[in-house]
């Protein structure tokens, strides 16, 4: 049956778009988002903006993009709102400019919320995808999100068909659908490898506008080689999950794993590879390198993620050996890969990054110095809350020393106390679990804080014990931020 869409061109495809809309694109850490609307939509905004109209738009994605998406559309200034999470220069600029709204918000709600109605209306989605069945059904690309979501709740539907992307990626997918409370079922996910749904995207076909066929591939994520902070924390990581193995709490093989983002997630992974483990699985977010290293070395047998995001070296391996990696890959939506619910019944290992903790074990990872947006919450707090054991990692020291990323108090909050059981720089691991909170901040300043500034954390403690209104926590109210003051005016901590 040939499907009656209408094949536009990206040019084409952008007039439908009008100032004020809201678009539901995919899009998850570089991999499945839309390659060549949003920069027909980028040159529309600037030609309207240059005859002095108003062209905005409100882009709800997955997670993070890529240049030709966030980092086009907010160069021309054209986004007025921003969710659930980025990392584009160009989107963090805006928003901290205070010219773009960014609601950061956990990645396993957005759906939800959205379905709910929380962010108004959803004009359009533009959605990439690898094939469109002779049914009607899509293949999806390298990353689900938030896209049956999008593709449910849309008013109309652009389609990008990107020929670029290997056809082999069908079949990895499997679209399960939550339904919206009271009708909300169990998820039957009781193994990280469980496919409960269907491999393919549904669309209603009266919906679909446009479809714009490309041929571009995906950001390519660069890694650099794990440097000795990376290495170490990976190495204090590795050491405290072989104790708990030893001490029965964990099996032999682990339990799964989601890993965060970035260079130092990476290093953890590359340290499992050389590990002593057989038969790991994990249950993330975000396929990156380390993982893919971990499967072709046989040490992995299987990840669930919701994207794909690798350099460009992995992702000749990955199309070239496709056939084996798509029999240990499941591609979810975002709602599932980062549901609470699955989440604490795999009983998931979490590592994060992070900016800054206290010594009390609350961490932030989105605010730089208090006010100043980073990238966002991502899936952080979906499985810090949830998961079995809940990791945060950093180096120490930030900017080229002058910053200390343990303090007395943390200068925004995004994991609370009770949800943060260990802490991790390249000094060691402190394991918070158990303790009250004077012990942990004992033990945080021990363990993580750099030499430097132990002194000074430890003196913080010793006075605001002494003089605090009570000692369950005790803080110097009054000087708990004197560190982050210093900091603003570019002293060191
Ligand atoms: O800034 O590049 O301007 O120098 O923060 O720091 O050390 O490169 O750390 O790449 O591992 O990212 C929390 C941002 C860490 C990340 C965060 C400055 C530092 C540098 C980055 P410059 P690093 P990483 C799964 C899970 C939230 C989302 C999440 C993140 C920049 O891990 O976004 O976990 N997490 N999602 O100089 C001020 C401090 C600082 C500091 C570092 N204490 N104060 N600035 N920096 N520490 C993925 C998804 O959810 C999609």
């Amino acid at each position: 049956m040939a499907l009656p869409f209408p094949i536009l061109t990206a040019e084409e495809a952008a007039e439908l778009i009008q100032n004020g809309q809201n678009l539901g694109v995919s899009g998850f850490t570089g991999s499945g988002h839309p390659k060549e609307v949003p920069q027909a939509l980028a040159r529309r905004i600037e030609a309207a903006t240059g005859r002095g109209e108003t062209f905005r738009v409100g882009l709800w994605t997955g997670a993070s993009t890529a240049p030709e998406m966030d980092g086009e559309l907010f160069k021309v200034n054209g986004v007025s709102m921003r969710l659930p999470y980025q990392s584009d220069p160009d989107c963090r600029n805006r928003i901290n400019a205070g010219e773009a709204f960014y609601t950061d918000v956990h990645l396993s709600h957005s759906a939800q919320n959205a379905a709910w109605g929380h962010y108004g209306r959803l004009d359009v989605a533009l959605i990439e995808v690898v094939a469109i069945k002779e049914d009607g059904r899509l293949v999806p690309s390298t990353s689900v999100g938030n896209n049956p979501t999008w593709l449910d709740i849309a008013d109309r539907v652009i389609l990008e068909v990107n020929t670029g992307l290997n056809p082999r990626l069908e079949g990895m997918h499997d679209i399960y659908r939550i339904a919206l409370p009271p009708h909300r079922q169990p998820i039957p996910i009781a193994r990280a490898d469980d496919r409960v749904g269907e491999p393919y995207l549904r669309v209603d076909p009266k919906k679909v506008v446009a479809v714009v066929e490309t041929n571009c591939p995906d950001r390519d994520t660069q890694f650099t080689a794990p440097d000795e902070n990376s290495r170490l924390i990976a190495g204090h990581i590795l050491d405290f999950l072989q104790h708990e193995v030893k001490k029965g709490r964990i099996p032999a093989n682990l339990l799964p794993l989601q890993s965060g983002v970035g260079n130092v997630a990476n290093a953890v992974m590359a340290g499992l590879n050389d590990g002593p483990y057989e038969n790991l699985t994990a249950y993330t977010e975000v396929l990156q390198d380390g993982m893919l290293d971990m499967i072709r070395s046989g040490k992995l047998a299987m990840a669930s993620a919701t994207a794909i995001s690798l350099s460009k070296e992995a992702l000749v391996d990955f199309n070239a050996n496709i056939g084996e990696y798509a029999k240990r890959i499941i591609l979810r939506p975002q709602e599932v890969s980062n549901h609470p619910e699955v989440i604490r019944r795999l009983g998931v290992i979490s590592m994060n990054g992070m900016l800054e903790a206290d010594i009390y074990g609350n961490v932030n990872s989105t605010h730089v110095l208090g006010s100043k947006m980073m990238n966002g919450i991502g899936g952080s707090g979906d499985f810090a809350r949830n998961a079995y054991l809940s990791i945060f990692m950093t180096p120490s020291l930030a900017k080229k020393g002058a910053l200390s990323c343990i303090v007395p108090m943390v200068s925004h909050v995004d994991h609370t106390e009770h949800d943060v059981q260990v802490l991790v720089t390249e000094h060691g691991l402190a394991d918070l679990r158990g303790l009250a909170p004077r012990q942990r901040a004992r033990l945080v300043i021990e363990k993580c804080a750099d030499p430097k500034f132990r002194p000074a954390l430890e003196d913080y403690l010793a006075r605001a014990e002494k003089t605090a209104n009570g000692l369950q926590t005790p803080h110097l109210l009054g000087e708990a931020y004197d560190w982050h003051l210093r900091a603003l005016r570019g002293e060191s901590m």
